[in-house]
């Protein structure tokens, strides 16, 4: 364990020794509430290990920011740091230590922060700068001494009543001026501490009704923000990868980052497909009506892929519940698509997840990471053997092995007009034989992988 600032002495969980892999015979008792039965960081997955496969994160704003609240009610958490009247400053210190206890006791290799998370705003940007700048400190030296690393940082550009009518898409340049000094801080920050990608979440890019908005006009500004901020990561040389977080809705009613596929054409629009990925969140791609595995598959497919916000919505609720994962069918079929597509690079299975408001002990916070954690390993081991075994490749290759043959290849290359085509089908009179999809084979086989 790291040494500790002499100012908290009062450890914040109710456990002190890292969680252990003890093996799927695992139970929890009193002596030892929490283990892995399936998360072992050194293990090899198809040639990875599996800490590297997975490349888990712990995000700061759910697991330490948020207080509980929900529209009907207030804090519910009531963590120490979350006093009224105490030093904002003093708090930001101890909830960056509680932080780091909580990424030792996990064994999480990784973090993601929005800038107000980690410190507070200040009377103006530039004490807002100045608080960011001395936690950021804090933080470099936490992250020196344990090995943990920085997955994203981010800009809270929603938070704050400035932000009420967008940041980039603001009818105001002012505020779209605040909005490019706060990334500038808070890109140079990620830089610096060696983060490895950048995040930008449109959170009020959007709009409620266009009797107040011009739609063409903000899409504009937008994308002049995004160029904007990708000439600054290579002026100052971040090496890492700027993604743009899609979701349909809320707070707005129409965001303009809807899914991964209007991500696309936005980036295409301001010449940035080349530049700037996704970062794929399973709640979101729900609310956008899709499922989390065709996001991601998309995005692979447009070259886009970058990182993933991993947690769940609820069937029956229409807004982002930001559950942590707990479907093992489900997060398999996103690591087979992840690994199908080349795996994670820079990216990784940031926990954008929060405990319900009840489970207000701190231990829950352990509960909530661990079990998702082993979640994603036993996932991961199921995705192992679905592309090792190989029966379901096979079987989509087979489905389309016309496209491979003298014809398929043809028509794909341009060899083949409208009027070829049809000449070729009246001289065969060949009439083509549907083949069976046999989805309901598929679904036999995916379960005798889980
Ligand atoms: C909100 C988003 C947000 C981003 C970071 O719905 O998921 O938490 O991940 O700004
Ligand atoms: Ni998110
Ligand atoms: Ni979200």
């Amino acid at each position: 364990m790291n040494a500790r600032a002499p100012d908290t002495a009062t450890r914040f969980f109710g456990i002190a020794e890292p969680l252990r892999f003890e093996g799927p015979k695992f139970r929890p008792s009193a002596r030892r509430p929490f283990g892995y039965r399936w998360y072992e960081p050194d293990r090899l997955v198809l040639g990875k290990r599996m800490e590297d496969q997975l490349r888990f994160a712990v995000c700061w704003w759910h697991s330490f920011v948020w207080t509980g609240t929900d529209a009907f009610g207030g804090d519910t958490f009531e963590r120490r740091w979350h006093k009224a009247g105490g030093d904002p400053m003093a708090q930001a210190r101890d909830q960056a230590e509680v932080a780091f206890e909580l990424f030792q006791l996990l064994h999480a290799p990784f973090f993601t922060f929005h800038d107000r998370d980690i410190a507070p705003e200040g009377a103006s940007l530039r004490e807002s700068n100045l608080n960011l700048r001395r936690i950021g400190e804090l933080i470099a030296r936490r992250m020196d001494e344990t090995g943990v690393k920085l997955l994203w940082g981010t800009a809270n550009l929603f938070s704050h009543r400035r932000y009420m009518a967008g940041a980039a898409t603001n009818p105001d340049p002012e505020v779209f001026a605040y909005a490019a000094a706060q990334v500038k801080n808070v890109l140079e920050l990620t830089h610096e501490l060696g983060g490895a990608n950048y995040v930008l979440w449109g959170g009020r890019e959007g709009y409620e009704t266009l009797l107040n908005t011009d739609l063409k006009r903000e899409l504009a500004q937008l994308g002049r923000f995004m160029q904007l901020v990708v000439e600054h990561k290579h002026k100052i040389g971040f090496k890492g990868a700027i993604l743009i977080e899609p979701k349909p809705a809320e707070p707005t009613k129409h965001q303009y980052d809807f899914d991964v596929a209007s991500v696309h054409g936005f980036l295409r629009a301001h010449g940035l497909e080349h530049e700037i990925k996704v970062n794929i969140e399973q709640n979101h791609a729900l609310l956008a009506g899709h499922s989390f595995e065709h996001e991601i598959a998309l995005a692979h497919a447009l070259g886009i892929f970058g990182s993933i916000d991993m947690n769940r919505g609820d069937e029956l609720l229409g807004w982002d519940t930001d559950q942590f994962p707990n479907s093992l069918p489900q997060v398999a079929l996103a690591l087979y698509e992840i690994l199908k597509g080349g795996g994670l690079a820079s990216g990784g299975l940031n926990f954008d997840a929060k405990l319900r408001r009840q489970s207000i002990d701190p231990d829950d916070l352990i509960a909530a990471h661990a079990g998702a954690m082993d979640l994603c390993a036993s996932a991961l081991l199921v995705a192992e053997k679905m592309i090792g075994d190989g029966e379901l490749a096979r079987q989509l290759a087979a489905r389309y092995q016309g496209w491979d043959g003298a014809e398929g290849r043809a028509i794909l290359k341009g060899r083949r007009s409208l009027a070829d085509l049809a000449a070729r089908v009246e001289r065969r009179a060949i009439e083509p034989q549907p083949v069976s999809g046999r989805q309901e084979r598929l679904e036999n086989l995916l379960n005798t992988y889980l």
